[in-house]
């Protein structure tokens, strides 16, 4: 594929790196800067941590001649999402102290804190680790964290699914002592059974010297909710449910979302189920995509090297083989199963061991107070009582779970005095943002901070057309390289420029089916006149419960697609 060509520059960085150390301790004591060198700037990603500056305050620094407004965005790995009271309230103290003062979550439950300066960087990374949670792994060319659906009925399926995450999540942690000594200054914080937490030994006995050609995730789902949106990542286990007990997986392989605008050569695209394993096979079965994807991922061309062009390159088939002969196991025919939908559970949810789990929405993310609700004090209440867990969700919300009969009186009392209560439309407990600006160095308009407003439009919208409680789901990313999962929604919003979107339309409710471009470069007048009138052709034309992206697909005004590139390409317009 490009053995020949020569390899990218991160390739180089990786490899004189000895195992990710480059020059980050030293970087960490210069004090005349608040940056660190450009080659450490790929290698602290392994660490959980981005260099970003604020991009609000960008050009004003310019013209004054000062260095960019530096600071680190760092990410918490919380494998399946679980979290407890008391690390949740170790997250919130440190948001409050070394950061912007706001906690966020992201869309592969973990926590991100932005604004936090060089000084600054141990010490939240020490405090962190502190609970039991880490950011070795968070970012970098390996596999990240691992999610999976955080709430089922049935317990004992997600306990089991749940260890099974928390297993192939150390599994394939990396091995490098380069993390403890930069950050922990070597000592073992803590003492755990988690090779994350430990002191690790010197060696990379499955990523080897270099990592991976590119990042990799993993999730687990436990149907019929796609929460995690298993289609969209590099490796994938659909929990089978047989007689109540977990019967092992249907495995994906290959999906991925990110693209660049124009460049046909880039694109999304959606897993392949290749098969069925039973549970103790979970593992094997995943270091051997990863060693696969470590050997044949393409290292010269960082735009074409996910996992998603592997296979397409090389071809499904021998892919399949590949990971079948370095595992030794043999894929079984898939098993049936469905997802209906990808939201978190509504109000309150009884499990059938009796316990309760409350969903507490959190717009895009965004864990703070503001004016009209305090979420981030209410988090904080809920925590100091010790009740229960809180699990981040893949649609960036916490589900407060395993709550007693006994303790649910005291839950819903905070929950009340803080306003925690859900209260918002189908539309937008449905919606995501990726982070955008002030700090995502590679927005290109906002996202965040902008889809709470046109979501507001749009429910107007809806209103009119007696759809206000209808599900659709609506996403929006700054750029498209889409950390919100754009290209698997109903209406997609992916940033062109400021002020400017590509609107995407089509997408399967339940995640099986790609969106395509509908209009490129769209002001917010744009694209609510485009979708006013499918709304109303929607309220009159659907048929039962017809998800929307499904309409317009079956009336015509948008060509399903069939392969990740078509999602370029205008219905009707000819390629
Ligand atoms: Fe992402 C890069 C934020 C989930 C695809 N992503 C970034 C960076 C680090 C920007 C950068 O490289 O400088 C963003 C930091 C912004 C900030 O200020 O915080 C960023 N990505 C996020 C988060 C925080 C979005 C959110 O609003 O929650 C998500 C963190 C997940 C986590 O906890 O690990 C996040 N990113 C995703 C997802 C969704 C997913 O994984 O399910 C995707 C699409 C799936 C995929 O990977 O194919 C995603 N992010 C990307 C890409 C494009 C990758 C590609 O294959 O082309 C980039 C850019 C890159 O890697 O070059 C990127
Ligand atoms: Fe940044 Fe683009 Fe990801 Fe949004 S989609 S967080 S703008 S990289």
């Amino acid at each position: 594929m490009s053995k020949d060509k020569p390899l990218s520059e991160v390739e180089g960085i990786k490899s004189r790196s000895r195992l990710l150390r480059g020059t980050l301790a030293e970087g960490l004591q210069d004090l005349v800067t608040g940056a660190i060198a450009d080659d450490d700037t790929q290698l602290s990603k392994f660490h959980g941590i981005y260099m970003q500056d604020d991009r609000d305050v960008r050009a004003e620094r310019r013209k004054q001649k000062l260095e960019p407004a530096y600071s680190f965005m760092i990410r918490a790995r919380v494998p399946a999402g679980l979290c407890t009271p008391a690390q949740w309230l170790a997250m919130d103290q440190l948001a409050r102290t070394h950061a912007n003062g706001s906690l966020r979550l992201t869309t592969r439950q973990a926590f991100q804190f932005h604004g936090v300066i060089k000084t600054k960087l141990k010490a939240t990374i020490a405090g962190i680790n502190e609970t039991l949670l880490d950011t070795l792994a968070a970012c970098g060319d390996v596999n990240r964290n691992v999610m999976a659906t955080p709430v089922a009925e049935n317990t004992r399926v997600h306990a089991a699914v749940a260890d099974w995450a928390q297993k192939v999540s150390d599994h394939l942690t990396p091995r490098t002592g380069a993390y403890h000594e930069i950050w922990l200054d070597g000592e073992k914080i803590v003492e755990a059974d988690s090779l994350a937490v430990g002191v690790a030994p010197e060696a990379e006995p499955i990523y080897g010297s270099t990592y991976l050609p590119r990042k990799f995730k993993m999730a687990l789902v436990i149907p019929p909710s796609n929460d995690v949106d298993i289609f969209a990542q590099d490796l994938g286990f659909i929990a089978i449910v047989e007689q109540g007990e977990l019967a092992g997986f249907n495995v994906t392989v290959g999906g991925g979302m990110g693209m660049a605008h124009g460049l046909a050569e880039t694109y999304p695209r959606l897993g392949d189920v290749i098969g069925f394993v039973a549970p103790e096979d979970l593992i094997a079965i995943s270091e051997a995509v990863v060693t696969t994807q470590r050997d044949h991922g393409d290292r010269s061309n960082r735009k074409h090297a996910r996992l998603k062009y592997t296979i397409d390159d090389l071809g499904l088939d021998w892919f399949k083989g590949e990971v079948e002969a370095r595992s030794g196991v043999t894929l079984a025919p898939a098993r049936p199963s469905e997802f209906s939908h990808r939201d978190d559970p509504a109000g309150w949810l009884r499990d059938d061991a009796g316990f309760w789990h409350y969903t507490v929405f959190a717009e895009n993310g965004r864990v703070a107070d503001t004016e009209s609700r305090a979420l981030m004090s209410g988090l904080r209440a809920l925590a100091e009582t010790g009740i229960g867990e809180f699990r981040l969700t893949a649609n960036q919300n916490v589900i407060l779970s395993n709550i007693s009969d006994a303790d649910k009186p005291a839950v819903e009392a905070i929950i009340e005095d803080y306003g925690l209560e859900q209260g918002v439309t189908p539309l937008r407990l449905n919606a995501m943002a990726c982070v955008g600006f002030p700090t995502c160095g590679l927005a290109m308009a906002e996202s965040e901070r902008y889809l709470p407003s046109l979501v507001d439009r749009l429910d107007d919208i809806l209103l009119r057309h007696g759809l206000e409680d209808e599900p659709i789901v609506i996403r929006m990313t700054g750029c498209p390289n889409g950390c919100a999962r754009p290209y698997v929604a109903e209406i997609g919003l992916v940033g062109k420029s400021a002020d400017r979107y590509n609107l995407f339309l089509g997408g399967g409710f339940d995640g099986r089916r790609l969106n395509r471009l509908h209009l490129e470069s769209a002001t917010e007048e744009d694209i609510l006149q485009t979708l006013e009138p499918l709304i109303g052709d929607f309220a009159a034309e659907r048929q039962g419960d017809e998800p929307f992206g499904d309409f317009l697909v079956r009336v015509g005004h948008v060509k399903p697609v069939a392969a990740g590139p078509q999602v370029h390409q205008i219905s009707g317009a000819t390629s």
